[in-house]
């Protein structure tokens, strides 16, 4: 038995060295000392053997297992070593390969000139304020003169959740909810810019949900000449420094006196061009005095202080600025349209 367990270990020995691969290797172990190899096979035959030889040849097979073993622990380590060499020289990566880009957003063109309107009302010492889309009757129409029955409150030009409660058609409540929370106190200074809703049918000056951004000073001895002078200002830094504007008499039930304010056409400076229909001037804001009724329904008296007032819509100053002719591409959000804005 024992020279059989010897012939074993030589057979064994001589195939693993040739063995070239773990896949032969595994083959080997299963063939030599699987349950079913060649190891047991011989040591079945054990029960034949007298007690002082078992121990004996016993010895010698577990001699013959470790040996086996020891090789085929080498070979796979030889293999593995050889696997991770070759890893290393294929995979390689050169790190000083330039990375790929990754595509950069923009901001939305309306986005883009709130921020830049922010900036010159803020530079001016105005604050921003801001406030809700779903806004009370009291704080859309009431506060700002529009008693019941006005017909500017008609359901049919409002989106009315309840009779009380509507989507706001102006930023206005902001303001009043802004001179309500000041108590009186004075100097007032705020833009108010955001999303308001009309029904409207949507064509290419008109949407249903646009942006606006108003704006309200009230002080001690607020005249129409500040009003004047802070929309030349405002004129002059967003359209260039050589628009002229031009106030034209109005009618707004918050502000008394109202005007429009025209700015010189940007397009063609005055001499009249299609943007302008040949007459030299674009419409750009509304504005006017605050309405005493509308100063002491928030909580100022109209004898004490003044303000004056202003609105614009920010599409059509954004159409203006970068000659958009249909006001319903700012929401349709077609990626060619939103990337030419990408680095104006
Ligand atoms: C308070 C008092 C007065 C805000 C004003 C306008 C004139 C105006 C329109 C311009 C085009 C709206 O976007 S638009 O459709 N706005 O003409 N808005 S004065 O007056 C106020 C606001 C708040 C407390």
């Amino acid at each position: 038995m024992k020279e059989r367990l010897v012939a074993l270990r030589d057979d064994a020995l001589k195939e693993l060295g040739a063995a070239g691969d773990p896949g032969v290797l595994n083959e080997l172990r299963v063939k030599y000392l699987g349950k079913k190899g060649l190891l047991t096979e011989i040591l079945r035959g054990m029960g034949s053997l007298s007690a002082e030889e078992r121990p004996v040849i016993g010895q010698v097979a577990n001699d013959v297992r470790a040996a086996i073993e020891a090789v085929i622990d080498e070979k796979s380590a030889e293999f593995a070593r050889a696997e991770t060499a070759r890893r290393l020289a294929t995979e390689t990566i050169d790190v000083t390969l330039p990375g790929r880009p990754a595509p950069n957003g923009a901001l939305h063109p309306l986005t883009k000139i709130v921020q830049e309107i922010e900036d010159i009302f803020i530079g001016m010492g105005f604050a921003v304020a801001e406030g809700p889309e779903v806004e009370t009757d009291y704080y859309n129409f009431e506060a700002m003169n529009l008693p019941k029955g006005h017909p500017a409150r008609d359901m049919q030009d409002s989106f009315y959740i309840t009779d009380d409660i509507l989507l706001r058609t102006h930023t206005s409540p902001v303001q009043a909810r802004s001179m309500e929370a000041r108590k009186g106190e004075t100097p007032l200074k705020i833009i108010c810019p955001g999303k308001v809703y009309r029904r409207d049918d949507d064509d290419p000056t008109h949407s249903h949900q646009f942006m606006q951004i108003e704006g309200l000073v009230v002080d001690k001895g607020i005249r129409i000449s500040d009003l004047k002078g802070t929309l030349l200002q405002f004129a002059r830094e967003m359209f260039g420094p050589n628009v002229q504007i031009r106030l034209r008499p109005s009618f707004f039930p918050f502000t008394e006196p109202s005007a429009e304010v025209d700015v010189s056409c940007v397009i063609c400076g005055g001499k009249g061009c299609r943007v302008c229909k040949h007459s030299g001037w674009l419409e750009i804001l509304g504005s006017g005095m605050v309405h005493p009724r509308v100063l002491s329904m928030s909580g100022y008296d109209p004898e004490k202080v003044s303000g004056f007032a202003f609105g614009m819509g920010v599409e059509r100053i954004a159409m203006l600025r970068y000659g958009i002719e249909d006001i319903r591409h700012f929401y349709t959000n077609d990626v060619r349209f939103l990337r030419q804005f990408a680095r104006t």
